[in-house]
């Protein structure tokens, strides 16, 4: 079934920033004049009613926002790159197994219209304009942008109930719910008295399990007559259905297999999930009349349906009671799920500090600011490096570094900058 799925998602990395000087008449190099890069675009998730399932995600499994574009002479910024927005339909569950070892619970998102930021895009490197000060008045250092961050999440639909009823309009489904459990669902002489699902919990002894009573579906629901798609939405949601027929018409074996054709068009891996068929109001002499002809057309199908009357309880006990052990078998065969250890969700990593480590004569500067100034500026050029190295200075300090066992012919090393101390 369509109803977990696991994608990758990527924000757009930020544009760099750039080292430019103003141009003018008479002036051959004017003032600094490069602007920022543009930020990354992010990955949004939207919960969209218009949604029904995650299928879309089984078919196109990798998502990826722009990237901010570089900034530019006069400092102007780069645009920045396009959000990604991704629609999910209300009540998925969405987990981070970036870390397969630690899955995350990130979010359970049931409202319309409610948004997550799940990837932020990364921001624009600075442009040279940035990096001028009283003793640098020509700054030659640009930074890069900052990557995007790259997640795998798992996308996964919450079961409204365990067993969902369904059938044509009139075929006594509330009326099923009512007998079943607790619950006290509209329940009239009409069609399309129930619009929404009614959920009722069965005790059965020991265990108990959720039953939802779904909107009746007619000929051509896939085509979005009667209430149209509304009981897709809920039928996936479910482990098991009880197919009830109305036994007092003339027309039960056809009736069961529309409402199956109706399944099938909308989306055949609705069929994969398991029904009991179950022949309702036996106590209606209409009914009891026909019982011997019902018996023989679906054994013709190869289906032995159970006969009920929802009315005076005639049967539900055996109903229950076969779908009790359906869902054993069912939960015996499901994938033991992932154990989520953590449950919090951090959007945004922790600031670090530069980190200073040793290894044999060379420094190792770890720094998110000064790698992607690294990254942004031209290295090769010694005018570059000197402007870079006072940068590292001062934001390292030297106190720093000599805390850290500096001496005059070690290498301080950030990315792929050395500078020999
Ligand atoms: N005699 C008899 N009547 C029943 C039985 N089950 C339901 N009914 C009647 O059939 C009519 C429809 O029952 P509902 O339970 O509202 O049917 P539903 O399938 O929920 O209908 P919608 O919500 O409109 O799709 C009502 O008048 C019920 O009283 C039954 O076992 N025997
Ligand atoms: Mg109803």
């Amino acid at each position: 079934m369509f109803d977990r799925v696991k994608i990758t998602v990527k924000s757009g990395k930020g544009g760099n920033g750039l080292a430019s000087f103003r141009r003018e008449k008479f002036v051959p190099l004017g003032g600094p004049d490069g602007g920022d890069g543009g930020e990354g675009g992010d990955i949004i998730l939207l919960v969209d009613r218009n949604e029904d399932t995650l299928k879309k995600y089984y078919l196109k499994k990798e998502y990826t926002a722009d990237n901010g574009m570089p900034g530019q002479h006069r400092k102007k910024h780069g645009k920045s790159g396009k959000n990604l927005v991704l629609r999910i339909p209300p009540g998925t569950v969405i987990t981070d197994i970036t870390d397969a070892d630690k899955p995350i619970l990130v979010a359970d998102m049931d409202t319309e219209g409610e948004t997550l930021v799940i990837a932020k895009g990364g921001k624009g490197g600075l442009g040279n304009v940035h990096f001028t000060s009283s003793t640098n008045q020509v700054p030659r250092l640009a930074s890069a942008g900052e990557k995007g961050e790259e997640k795998v999440l798992q996308l996964e639909l919450k079961l409204i109930a365990d067993v969902g009823i369904i059938g044509l309009p009139n075929a006594g489904k509330s009326s099923l719910l009512a007998s079943c459990s607790g619950a006290k669902p509209r329940i009239e002489a009409y069609p399309f008295t129930t619009l929404e699902p009614e959920l009722g919990t069965v005790v059965k002894g020991k265990t108990a399990f959720v039953m939802a009573d779904i909107p009746g579906l007619i000929e051509g629901a896939a085509e979005g007559k009667g209430l149209g798609h509304e009981f897709l939405r809920h039928i996936i949601r479910t482990r098991l259905l009880i197919h009830l027929i109305d036994g007092s018409t003339e027309s039960a074996l056809e009736d069961f297999k529309m409402v199956n054709r109706e399944l099938n068009r909308y989306d055949s891996e609705l069929m994969r999930k398991k029904q009991i068929i179950v022949i309702n109001k036996i106590d209606k002499t209409e009914t009891q009349d026909r019982i011997g002809e019902i018996i023989r057309e679906f054994a013709s199908e190869g289906i032995n349906p159970l006969f009920v009357s929802a009315l005076t309880g005639e049967g539900i006990e055996g109903l229950t009671e076969r779908v009790e052990r359906q869902l054993v078998k069912i939960a015996a065969a499901e994938p033991s799920e992932a154990t989520v250890e953590e449950v919090v969700f951090k959007p945004e990593p922790l600031k670090q500090g530069p980190v200073i480590r040793r290894e044999d004569d060379v420094l190792i500067v770890e720094d998110a600011d000064l790698e992607r100034l690294v990254a942004g500026s031209d290295i090769g050029n010694s005018e570059v490096r000197r402007q870079l190295w006072k940068m590292i200075e001062r934001k390292v300090g030297i106190k720093h570094l000599e805390r850290a066992g500096v001496k005059t012919g070690d290498v301080i090393r950030v990315a792929d900058f050395n500078w020999r101390y």
